[in-house]
């Protein structure tokens, strides 16, 4: 039985997603990261940074995202959301890496400066900052999407869930992709599936 920890509007998300595009059975543990409950001494055994989300599957304990959804599409999803070739393996890396280190933090300050924190606790410093930071990686992808639709190969896979979960939380910060018009219209496309909107609102 696969077990997952984290509330729908957490990192969870990207998994949710996941599990969905697999059409695979779960128990959906809703743990919010803000309250108190992500302290309690038996979740802080399965992740003692005491963050979500965090996935159980018989004996695996996994913590990080995106290593949770490379193990499910491995595990369930070989021949939906992986890839045969090692290079193409390599792309899926290579993006999904793109995502969480040139771009992730940028959009968490979007989503929690403009949405998230109290009003007295928000930043337009760090607003301001946070889309120049994007403005570089968003020029680099927009240029490589032109005529894609996905990220590796001309297949749907795990790098595309991973980074429409990552641009999710800019959209949610009110990020403009419109001047980045590959990008728009990938994410659109992305986001528009069933299993996406499954996934926001279990
Ligand atoms: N690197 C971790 C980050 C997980 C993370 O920061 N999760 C947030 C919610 S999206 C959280 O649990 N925050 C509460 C905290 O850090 O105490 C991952 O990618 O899974």
């Amino acid at each position: 039985m696969i077990t997952l920890y984290g509330i729908e509007w957490s990192r969870a998300n990207y998994v949710l997603f996941t599990l969905a595009e697999l059409g695979l059975d779960y128990q959906h543990v809703k743990i919010n990261p803000f309250k108190e409950e992500k302290n309690a001494p038996e979740y802080l055994k399965l992740n003692p940074l005491a963050q979500v989300p965090t996935l159980v599957d018989g004996d695996l304990v996994l913590t990080e995202v995106m290593a949770i959804n490379f193990y499910l599409s491995r595990k369930y999803g070989a021949e939906k959301l992986w890839v045969n070739r090692l290079e193409d393996e390599a792309q899926i890396y290579k993006w999904t890496f793109f995502a969480v280190t040139q771009m992730e933090p940028a959009c968490v300050d979007l989503i929690l400066h403009r949405k998230a924190l109290d009003e007295k606790d928000r930043s337009p410093d760090i607003i301001q900052s946070a889309e120049k930071k994007l403005m570089k990686p968003l020029e680099v992808l927009n240029t490589y999407l032109a005529g894609k639709d996905f990220l590796v190969t001309n297949q749907f896979t795990i790098a595309d869930i991973n980074m429409a979960g990552v641009f999710s939380y800019a959209l949610g910060g009110k990020f403009d992709f419109s001047p980045y018009k590959n990008v728009a219209r990938y994410l659109d496309a992305i986001l528009a599936r069933p299993t996406r909107k499954k996934a926001e609102t279990v």
